[in-house]
């Protein structure tokens, strides 16, 4: 307890995280802050998070919280900052959090590498068919090397199409050059020359006649109003047959079913997705394409390391003490910067 200037004894602000943080950043927030964790990792229903809401001054959600306009306005008096663990603020409606008088912060920067990193590896995995491969000795059907099994698609010397060039689209560039891709991409605004320069990269103005004619293309785009089914239909089938499709960023910017009818259809070669629609959820039909090997699934893991998670942890931290410290925390969001 801290004493008020008026000598009478003020309350520490109780700050509510809503999912198991690494014991690390559990331990050091509760030592700065009045903090209430969540030990069981039980993602909380709604009307728990209304419940928070009202009774904290600072939220720590994750990306499974969904902050709608809805819960905002049950936000107490006391709320006043919504601290996001994570870089994607989708989650939270920003512009309602600001009619309300609430700050939103997230963590940017410190997954960038580890989602670039993942990228790669989806890529890699569904053009070399790494799913399929590893499956085969474990389940005892290896009957010997064959000149004509497990073939899959070179990556060296193929177009590869960021959708999305800012940190983790740069980082994603930065290794596929490595691995021989030639670099194109598309972005709301064109990155700077130098940038463009040191990656080499060639920017399309449009998305379409980007998607037409790439080999490989990575969602790294944030989930917002205007990136929602950014790739739609109309888009995909633009597509060459034997394109292959990255997406770590966020399910929604993909209209998923159009996508899963294509793959099932052959219309688009394959598919490597971190990410869904409707998490947890995911379309049978992906799931059945994931058993032919079609597809590699996984469960929303591409920042997933002890590493970025303290990082992000840390970020959260900084961002809390210094709102509570009343200064301008360092990773505030703004609508105007979706
Ligand atoms: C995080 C992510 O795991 O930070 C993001 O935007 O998508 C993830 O990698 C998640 O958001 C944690 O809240």
């Amino acid at each position: 307890m801290s004493s008020g200037t008026n000598g009478m004894t003020k309350k520490k602000p109780l700050v509510i995280v809503t999912r198991k943080l690494p014991d690390v950043v559990e331990t050091r927030m509760c030592e700065l802050f009045n903090t209430r964790l969540n030990l069981s990792d039980k993602p909380m229903s709604q009307a728990e998070l209304a419940d928070a809401m009202r009774a904290a001054d600072v939220l720590v959600p994750t990306v499974t919280d969904r902050i709608d306009a809805g819960l905002i306005a049950q936000a107490g008096d006391n709320m006043k900052l919504i601290a996001n663990f994570g870089n994607g603020v989708d989650n939270i409606d920003v512009t309602a959090a600001l009619r309300r008088g609430l700050t939103v912060t997230n963590t940017p920067g410190v997954l960038t590498e580890d989602t670039a990193d993942m990228t790669l590896a989806l890529i890699l995995a569904v053009a070399r068919r790494l799913a399929e491969g590893a499956a085969v000795i474990p389940a005892g059907e290896w009957e010997g090397w064959s000149p004509t099994w497990m073939l899959g698609r070179r990556i060296t010397g193929k177009r590869l199409g960021i959708v999305g060039m800012g940190r983790i689209g740069q980082a994603v560039a930065r290794r596929a050059a490595a691995f021989g891709l030639s670099i194109h991409y598309h972005n709301r605004r064109r990155v700077s020359a130098a940038v463009e320069e040191s990656l080499q990269a060639t920017y399309w103005e449009s998305l379409d006649q980007m998607l037409a004619r790439m080999d490989i293309i990575s969602v790294n785009c944030p989930h917002t109003p205007a990136t929602y089914h950014l790739l739609s239909a109309r888009r995909l089938k633009m597509l060459q047959p034997h394109a292959i499709i990255v997406n770590t960023a966020r399910g929604e910017i993909i209209d998923e079913n159009a996508l899963a009818r294509m793959l099932e259809a052959g219309e688009i070669s394959g598919a490597g997705l971190d990410v869904f629609e409707h998490e947890p959820s995911v379309s049978p039909k992906l799931v059945k394409l994931a058993k032919s090997g079609k597809v590699t699934l996984l469960p929303h893991m591409s920042s997933a390391t002890h590493e970025g998670r303290i990082d992000m942890g840390e970020k959260v931290i900084v961002n809390v003490k210094t709102f509570l410290d009343g200064h301008r925390p360092p990773d505030r969001v703004l609508p105007s910067m979706l």
